[in-house]
C-alpha cells in the first residue's frame, strides 16, 4: 500500500515545529512508525542548500535563484526519503513543502505562479500531500514568537523580510486554501499549543483512519 503524506505550512513563527514533533507524538502513540522531514533540508545534499538560502550573507540572491534552490532541495528529497517513504508504505509528516514555494516565491516574492505550480510538479516529482494543515498566524505575532522562542535577534535571510512580505504570503496561503478546500485544512495558530494540537489531530487521525482497509 502507498504511505501517506501530511504537510504543515504556515509562517515563520506560526508553531509548524512544536505541532509536527506533538502530531509524531501522538502518531507512534498509536504504533504506527512515522518519518518526520522540514524543508529546505532532509537530505544531505538538501541540507547544504538550506545553509545557502538561509544565510544572511546572501543578500544579493536573485528571486529566482532562491525559487530554483528550494525546488533543488525539493526534488532531492523527494528523490532520496519520500519516494523511497511512499512507496513502502510509510506515513509522512512534512514541516513545509510545496505550497512554501507558492506562497513565498509566488506570493512574497511576484514570481508567476503556473510556472511555479509547473516547477513544483517537476521537483515533488508529482507527490501531493494527502493533507496540508496551514497554520494561519498574524505576521507580528509570528515574528514575537520567534524571536521569544529563541531569546536572541539574530534572523535568518529569509525572517529578515519585512513585514509587507509577510503579508503577501499570508494572502497567497489562503488563496490556496480556498482554492483547494478539499486538501488544504485552515488552522489558528493563534490560539493555545494544546488547542492547535487537537485541531491538527482530528485532520491527522482523518488521514489514519482512510489508510485503512
Ligand atoms: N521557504 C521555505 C521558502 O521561502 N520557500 C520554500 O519553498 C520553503 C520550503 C525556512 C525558511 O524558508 C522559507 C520559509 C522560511 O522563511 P526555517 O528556519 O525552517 O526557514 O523556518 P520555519 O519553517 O518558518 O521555522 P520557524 O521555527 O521559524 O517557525 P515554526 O516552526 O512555525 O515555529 P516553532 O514551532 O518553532 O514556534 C516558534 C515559537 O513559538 C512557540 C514555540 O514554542 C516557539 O518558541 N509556539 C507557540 N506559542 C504560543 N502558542 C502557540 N500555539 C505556539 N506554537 C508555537
Amino acid at each position: 500500500m502507498k504511505g501517506k503524506l501530511v504537510s504543515v505550512e504556515g509562517l515563520d513563527g506560526a508553531g509548524k515545529t512544536l505541532l509536527v514533533e506533538g502530531l509524531a507524538e501522538k502518531i507512534r502513540q498509536r504504533g504506527i512508525p512515522v518519518t518526520v522531514i522540514r524543508e529546505p533540508g532532509g537530505s544531505e545534499v538538501s541540507e547544504r542548500i538550506r545553509g545557502v538560502l538561509l544565510d544572511p550573507q546572501n543578500e544579493a540572491m536573485a528571486s529566482t535563484t532562491e525559487a530554483l534552490l528550494y525546488l533543488a532541495a525539493r526534488a532531492q528529497l523527494v528523490a532520496e526519503v519520500i519516494q523511497p517513504a511512499l512507496e513502502a508504505g510509510k506515513f509522512l509528516l512534512c514541516d513545509r513543502f510545496t505550497d512554501s514555494t507558492l506562497a513565498y516565491q509566488g506570493g512574497g516574492r511576484g514570481l508567476d505562479r503556473d510556472m511555479l505550480a509547473a516547477l513544483n510538479l517537476m521537483a515533488a516529482d508529482g507527490v501531493v500531500p494527502d493533507r496540508t494543515i496551514l497554520l494561519d498566524i498574524d505576521p507580528q505575532l509570528g515574528r514575537q514568537r520567534r524571536l521569544a522562542g529563541r531569546g536572541e535577534v539574530m534572523e535568518d535571510r529569509l525572517e529578515s523580510e519585512s513585514m509587507a512580505f509577510y503579508q503577501r504570503v499570508r494572502e497567497s496561503y489562503l488563496e490556496i486554501a480556498r482554492q483547494e478546500p478539499r486538501r488544504v485544512y485552515l488552522v489558528d495558530a493563534e490560539k493555545s499549543p494544546a488547542a492547535v494540537l487537537a485541531r491538527a489531530w482530528e485532520i491527522v487521525e482523518g488521514v489514519l483512519d482512510s489508510g485503512k482497509g
